[in-house]
């Protein structure tokens, strides 16, 4: 089936470059995380929400209010999106929130961005709720070259550490994109350059992700902190020959804005997080979501 990646192009800020002027709101809804990338500090993505140390993320009966209310002050907001600030399959709460989307604002792209750690096993609910477009984060296709970015995976229940890990990671995210991708959903697939570990990987992955499925690539530079705190972040040279070397492959995303999971109005233009939310959410800037 062919996806509506086209159609993206002249209503979502994340597939048309800047050519349209749509904005987006960011649901943060998702709170725990389900693996430990190296440059993550989960200090608020932990599994449990620890009191006291946590940010308040938003209950999914709120996102309806939220909406209106940012509606109102953000006409140009085309896209509902779920970035984090955890990982979106790890719970329901994502899901759950983008039902009531399709229900009541059902104009609204539906945009959803995860690890793909569940991807696989949770394609068809991701199917059946309707999402317009999904991006997945796959830094890495070799699983050595993920382990030296992620230190472990929870998946069922079980702590699976280095390549082990890196492995079962790659497997999902990669078959959850050719799940989702034949049954017409848009993928865009991003990616964070740390140039030290994944900087000659680029091209691997670009031709992997496309051939899964993957319609539009966005290469994110590193922000060096927690275990990476200590590595470069690429320079405009490195992320510019990253990009040329991938869009050999697949249509290449260049105006990310490593948007907060609680952002809202037009990347790079309008932000009205604060109004909205009153940054309620104590995040750091981020990584690799959205
Ligand atoms: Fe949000 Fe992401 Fe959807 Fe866009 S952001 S969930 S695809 S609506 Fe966009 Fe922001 Fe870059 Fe993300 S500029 S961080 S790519
Ligand atoms: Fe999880 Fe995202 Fe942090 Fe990685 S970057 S550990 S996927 S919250």
């Amino acid at each position: 089936m062919s996806n509506r990646y086209k159609d993206l192009q002249n209503s979502h800020p994340c597939f048309g470059g800047q050519k349209n002027n749509a904005g987006r709101i960011h649901l943060p809804v998702s709170p725990g995380c389900n693996i430990a990338c190296r440059f993550c500090d989960r200090t608020i993505n932990d599994v449990e929400q620890r009191p006291g140390v946590t940010s308040k993320v938003l209950e999914v009966d709120e996102c309806g209010e939220i909406l209106k209310k940012a509606l109102a002050i953000c006409p140009d907001i085309k896209v509902a999106g779920i970035a984090g600030p955890g990982d979106t399959l790890a719970t329901d709460r994502a899901l759950d929130t983008f039902r009531l989307i399709k229900k009541e604002f059902p104009d609204l792209i539906k945009c959803m961005s995860t690890n793909g750690l569940l991807l696989n096993e949770r394609a068809d609910e991701v199917i059946d709720v309707g999402i317009d477009s999904l991006t997945v984060t796959v830094n890495a296709i070799d699983p050595k070259i993920e382990s030296k970015l992620n230190a472990y995976i929870i998946y069922h229940g079980e702590k699976i550490e280095g390549e082990e890990g890196a492995k079962i990671l790659i497997k999902n995210q990669l078959e959850g994109i050719r799940k989702v991708s034949s049954a017409g959903i848009t993928v865009k697939v991003n990616t964070v350059l740390v140039p030290e570990i994944n900087g000659d990987h680029i091209e691997d992955i670009a031709r992997a992700v496309s051939e899964a499925g993957a319609s539009i690539y966005n290469i994110i530079p590193l922000i060096p902190q927690h275990e990476l705190k200590n590595l470069q972040a690429p320079t405009c040279m490195e992320i510019d020959s990253a990009r040329t070397k991938a869009s050999k492959y697949i249509d290449v995303f260049r105006h990310c804005q490593r948007c907060r999971a609680d952002a809202v109005g037009v990347p790079g233009k309008s932000e009205y997080g604060d109004q909205i939310y009153q940054r309620r959410l104590n995040v750091r800037e981020t990584f690799s979501h959205g």
